[in-house]
């Protein structure tokens, strides 16, 4: 008998899909979107309409492991979970005899955006214990820095509300790949009159669908955003009102942009001066406006003050006035859930240190007092998604550090494990979630058995922790009631939504008042005094080291600006099971003028290497970057590329201007043919 059970999907993704499965004899035969969803919409993403392949792996891991190989070798026999976990608390207890709690760093990010299973008793666990606290910081701390900057909260506009926008800016956000699910919003605006435009480097899919492709020089969006306003300001085209009344900042900023001319904007980013003109013009004349800026803009080196000069433009213009005008870079602080309790930080024993995620290389070789003996890695895969992956293969390889690995697949991280643990798909386990491109609340219960032994983080971090003697309530919790105490902020955003009704309803829109949500309508931003700061200081424009106007000697060595923005049909490195990915990522997008020069055709093997690394690609040149700039799709397994080494081998450690994030798109290289 068939039946259908709902779920929701946690991977890394604005969209957080309503699903429905279709089980027949206890198996899943169909997933899909749910339909009706008024995000959703029914239908999935290519990567997720084919998630019942990976659900039923032969690959998915089954039983805890025990490394009987040398690191990162990847031999392992299977052991018991009692054994397992036995080994993993003596070990810390030796540990924290040793050297002290501290001595142990959790390291995880975007496997599940669960909050229980990423947020929840693992956080609790590592507060108990006064481990070192880890820097999430990999994906979104500049722009979130930025957002925080000007705007004070993180709000922004309803993907619904699009349909109402006459002006359309895609900023370093690839919609069709990353966020598809705005991509019909976008269509019906079209069909409704509205322009769409895409700045980017790279002639993404979105961008080959657009009205207007404006190519900019990477790492260079801190100056355009500063062009716009000296054009919008030299032009009356802003709104005076709205800027008195809600911003702080502004005539100071008027001031000081003034420099930024069209014939100074068009050298620092390649743009041409008209171009610069007219989409000043067009921003400044077209209501409503919105821009879907994504983290795209943020990964470089400047890219902290990018986000924060660009979430200025909107409340220059007066856009948030309007419905389908304003921005939209995340969602997801208008869901004001209450972490403190999911999370627990009053756990901690007392202050603790905090280590950088995206410095993980250092953390396990340069790191001292105390070092790191213990890491605990679970919902990441930071052997193939971490910057200055020598760095951080190098730390992994250290016999004296304990490391623990919590996955569905057998990943170059869990290749570097002394022990394995087999952990559920967001199919098997119960968790809440938000949304960082959407407004609705949803929950999702088991809908599959897990493999084998496989269980939930919450599962294993609970049993840790009551292996370890912590009596506190916090770890006998069930996951029902840390759902109630996740709802239990209090906040008229959540009022109303229960954990019973969101079993009865799957997904539930926060109260946002009537009709779509426009967060900065009358002002109301999160500074003490209600405005946004448009104060101009620390927003010069500085070109990244790693750049083609950076610093000259690492140019003359290597001249190409390297970006590795996501692929297409997978999602970072979580699909790197498979062979299709291993081909989708093995392409190095070269411009015809560089290729020339190199000798390069398409289909040729070529090199690509700075100080850090050398690996080998296969040249496309086919109009998708402009010259000095190549690209490569992100992510696949380091161990299933030639040489053991992925593309974040090219990456430094550097960190963003605010935020502390990582800059995976400041990056040099050179690029030469292959030998035969
Ligand atoms: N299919 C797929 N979907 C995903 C993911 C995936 O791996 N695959 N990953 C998920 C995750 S973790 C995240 S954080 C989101 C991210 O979603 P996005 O931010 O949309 O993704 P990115 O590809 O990092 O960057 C977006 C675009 O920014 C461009 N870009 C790079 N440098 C610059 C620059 O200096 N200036 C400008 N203007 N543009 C620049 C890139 O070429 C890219 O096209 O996507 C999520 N969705
Ligand atoms: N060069 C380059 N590097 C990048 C990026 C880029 O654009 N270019 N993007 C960066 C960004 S934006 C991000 S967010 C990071 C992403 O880095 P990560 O968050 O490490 O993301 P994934 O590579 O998808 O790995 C997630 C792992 O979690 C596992 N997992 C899934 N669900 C669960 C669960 O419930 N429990 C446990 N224990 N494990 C689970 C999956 O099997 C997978 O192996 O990568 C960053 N690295
Ligand atoms: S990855 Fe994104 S688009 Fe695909 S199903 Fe999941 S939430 Fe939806
Ligand atoms: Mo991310």
């Amino acid at each position: 008998m068939a039946e259908t059970r709902h779920s929701v999907c946690a991977l890394d993704c604005p969209d957080a899909c309503g699903l429905v499965l279709k089980i027949e004899d206890g198996r899943a035969t169909r997933i899909q979107g749910t339909p009706g969803h008024p995000v959703t919409q029914g239908f999935l993403c290519g990567k997720v309409a084919r998630y019942l392949d990976r659900e039923y792996s032969p690959q998915r891991l089954t039983t805890p492991l025990r490394r009987i190989g040398a690191k990162g070798e990847g031999r392992f026999e299977p052991i018991s979970w009692d054994e397992a976990l036995t080994t993993i608390t003596d070990r810390f207890r030796s540990i924290i005899a040793s050297h002290g709690a501290e001595a142990i760093l959790p390291y995880s990010y975007g496997g599940s955006m669960g909050l229980l299973q990423a947020n929840g008793m693992d956080r609790r666990f590592f507060h108990r214990l006064g481990a070192s606290r880890l820097d999430r910081t990999i994906c979104a701390s500049a722009g979130t820095a930025g957002l925080m900057a000007t705007q004070g909260i993180r709000y922004g506009i309803d993907p619904e509300a699009f349909v109402h926008s006459k002006l359309i800016i895609a900023w370093g956000a690839n919609i069709l790949t990353t966020n598809v699910h705005l991509w019909p919003f976008i269509v019906e605006a079209r069909r409704r009159g509205a322009k769409f435009i895409v700045i980017d480097p790279v002639r993404t899919k979105t961008a080959s669908l657009a009205d207007q492709h404006i190519r900019i020089n990477p790492g260079s969006d801190l100056a355009l955003a500063l062009g716009l306003m000296h054009l919008l300001f030299a032009n009356g085209q802003f709104d005076q009102e709205y800027l008195d009344a809600h911003s702080n900042g502004w005539t100071e900023l008027r001031e000081s942009v003034q420099e930024y001319t069209p014939e100074k904007v068009a050298a620092c980013t390649g743009i041409p001066e008209a171009e610069i003109v007219a989409l000043a013009h067009a921003y400044g004349e077209t209501k409503p406006s919105v821009i879907r800026l994504n983290y795209g803009v943020q990964r470089s080196e400047r890219g902290g003050a990018a986000v924060r000069a660009i979430a200025m433009l909107p409340v220059i213009t007066g856009a948030w006035r309007h419905i389908g005008g304003g921005m939209q870079l995340s969602t997801s602080q208008a869901f004001n859930f209450n972490r403190v309790a999911l999370e627990m930080p009053e756990l901690q024993p007392g202050p603790t240190r905090m280590l950088n995620m995206s410095e993980l290389g250092s953390a396990l070789t340069r790191v001292d007092d105390p070092p790191v003996k213990s890491l605990f890695v679970y919902c990441s895969n930071p052997a193939a998604v971490a910057p200055d992956q020598s760095a951080v293969l190098r730390g992994l390889r250290r016999e004296d550090l304990f490391t623990v690995v919590v996955e569905q697949f057998q990943t170059d991280t869990a290749d570097y494990a002394d022990l394995v643990l087999p952990t559920t798909t967001f199919l098997e386990h119960t968790d809440i979630y938000g949304a960082y491109g959407h407004h609705y609340v949803q929950l999702a219960r088991p809908a599959l058995p897990p493999p084998g032994e496989a269980r939930s983080n919450v599962q294993i971090f609970r049993e840790l922790a009551l292996r370890m003697g912590f009596t506190e309530a916090a770890f006998t919790e069930s996951e029902d009631d840390m759902i109630r105490g996740i709802l239990s902020s209090g906040h008229k955003h959540l009022e109303g939504i229960t954990l019973e009704r969101l079993d009865e309803e799957h997904s539930i829109r926060l109260n946002l008042g009537e009709g779509l949500f426009q967060p900065f309508k009358d002002g109301g931003y999160g500074h003490a005094d209600g405005k946004a700061d448009l104060s101009p200081a620390g927003l010069d424009y500085v070109p990244p080291v790693e750049s083609r106007h950076g610093n000259a000697g690492l140019r003359s060595r290597f001249p190409l600006e390297f970006l590795s923005p996501k692929n297409h049909d997978s999602m970072n490195s979580t699909f790197g099971n498979r062979t299709d990915v291993d081909q989708q990522t093995a392409v190095l997008h070269v411009n015809s003028a560089d290729a020339a020069s190199r000798g390069i055709a398409t289909g040729d093997s070529v090199r690509v290497f700075n100080s850090r690394a050398s690996l080998v690609l296969r040249a496309a040149v086919d109009g998708v970057v402009g010259p000095g700039t190549v690209s490569s799709p992100s992510l696949r397994w380091p161990k299933r590329q030639p040489g053991g080494l992925n593309i974040n081998a090219l990456v430094s450690e550097r960190l963003t201007d605010i935020g502390a994030g990582a800059t995976f798109y400041s990056c040099l290289v050179q690029v030469e043919k292959c030998g035969d």
